[in-house]
């Protein structure tokens, strides 16, 4: 069993597919905390998990004026140490909604294929220039014109096939990119699960492109040739079936749209009212590229009325934010336009009129490029059931 090496994995996960292991957390536990846990952060491998010797791993670093081979006590000693708190979202997310209008291909996740992890590690743009990465290089390499920087992992199927990846360049290259060769999650070497001893994190991207278990990056002309970025992870029209779909016709997903989904209550919950009458709904919100999520709008009567959720900035766990006081410390700076890599949890109490009554929630989230979640899922459907970012609904029954 090629599976046999895999790592424990927490309870209360949610498993999608057990080999390779794909597993989701509970919506409201994920609601739970701005910093997701990494023993119940979302997993997709599609292979085994590799078991990596620290100590005999190497990084190769290709495609430059001088091709590198880094251990890890490199990574960590010779590039300064950067820390970005970031949301990784597969582009399967909330693919069962679409299931549910008709079917797809892939695995049925929830609404928690997504979570929030602070990671450390080397800039990839710090690695990149220490191999020789300037204005001439970008003349020379690749044969003239490199456009992308390829990923490998060290994961492989029975016939060698190991995964791969990649992402353009300019964002490697970029100032305001913060693509990581992390080997911290949390404050803690990674996990098994999610790359150890070393994985691509690059904020604001589909997750497909975070390659773990990192084994070389290749400055080069093309994107990786690899079967998850030729032929998988496009985007496609609902009008596309198998029969007719080329893949060559679609750009590889990089950025991801606008997203938001209630944690809390989950649906078909029966609630009770708290001591005012009203109920509560919780909820993420992210967009791709950076983009910050500026408002989060909530509806109690399925989309007839609205209202807007309060944003729970940072870290905290929104408790007694909005006391006003001499003891209350300044909020967090905004992150840096642009910079937005960590989604937003959001919370609103809503008032009800009295009565037992069952109630439609929707979410729908804004980006600070104005862009919005659509309002339905048919008109997005497309054969993969990727980029399912429609506003999420819950029916639940209110008592008194
Ligand atoms: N990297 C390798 N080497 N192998 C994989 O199967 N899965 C990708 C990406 N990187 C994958 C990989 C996909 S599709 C996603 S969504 C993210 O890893 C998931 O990261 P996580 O398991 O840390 O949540
Ligand atoms: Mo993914």
């Amino acid at each position: 069993d090629p599976y046999s090496g895999d790592p424990q994995r927490h309870p209360a996960l949610r498993v999608n597919s057990a080999k390779p292991f794909n597993a989701e957390p509970p919506p409201a536990l994920l609601g739970d905390s701005y910093i997701t846990p990494s023993a119940i952060f979302f997993k997709r491998n599609h292979l085994p998990v590799p078991r990596v010797d620290p100590a005999s791993y190497r990084l190769r670093v290709e495609g430059l004026p001088r091709p590198l081979s880094l251990s890890l006590a490199d990574l960590k000693s010779r590039f300064p140490k950067h820390t970005v708190t970031a949301t990784l979202q597969c582009a399967g997310n909330r693919r069962s909604e679409m299931n549910a209008v008709k079917q797809v291909k892939g695995l049925n996740w929830g609404i928690a294929a997504i979570s929030n992890a602070t990671w450390s590690g080397a800039l990839l743009r710090d690695v990149l220039r220490e191999g020789g990465w300037g204005p001439e290089a970008a003349a020379a390499a690749g044969g003239g014109g490199a456009r992308h920087v390829q990923f490998e992992g060290l994961d492989a199927d029975a016939s060698g096939t190991t995964y791969g990846a990649s992402i353009p360049l300019n964002k490697a290259l970029s100032e305001e990119g913060d693509v990581l060769l992390a080997y911290q999650m949390n404050g803690e070497d990674l996990p098994a699960d999610h790359g150890y001893p070393l994985r691509v994190v690059v904020p604001g991207t589909v997750g497909a492109r975070n390659v773990k278990w990192l084994g070389t990056v290749t400055v080069s002309r093309e994107e990786s040739a690899s079967h998850w970025q030729q032929n998988d992870y496009k985007g496609f029209s609902p009008g596309t079936d198998w029969d007719t779909v080329d893949f060559r016709s679609a750009p590889a997903i990089q950025e991801l749209p606008v997203q938001s989904a209630i944690t809390q209550p989950a649906d078909g919950a029966v609630l009770e009212r708290d001591a005012d009458g009203g109920v509560t709904v919780r909820g993420y919100a992210w967009s791709g590229g950076g983009r910050a999520v500026v408002r989060v709008d909530v509806s109690l009567d399925g989309g007839k009325t609205w209202q807007v959720a309060r944003l729970r900035e940072g870290e905290g766990d929104g408790e007694g934010e909005e006391e006003q006081g001499e003891a209350t410390p300044p909020p967090p700076p905004p992150p840096l336009p642009g910079r937005a890599w960590a989604w937003k949890l959001w919370e609103v109490v809503a008032p009800l009129p009295p009565g037992e009554q069952q109630v439609e929630i929707v979410c729908k989230a804004v980006d600070d490029s104005y862009n919005m979640q659509p309002d339905s899922v048919a008109p997005i459907w497309n054969l993969r059931g990727v980029l399912s970012n429609a506003w999420h609904r819950v029916r639940v029954t209110v008592r008194e």
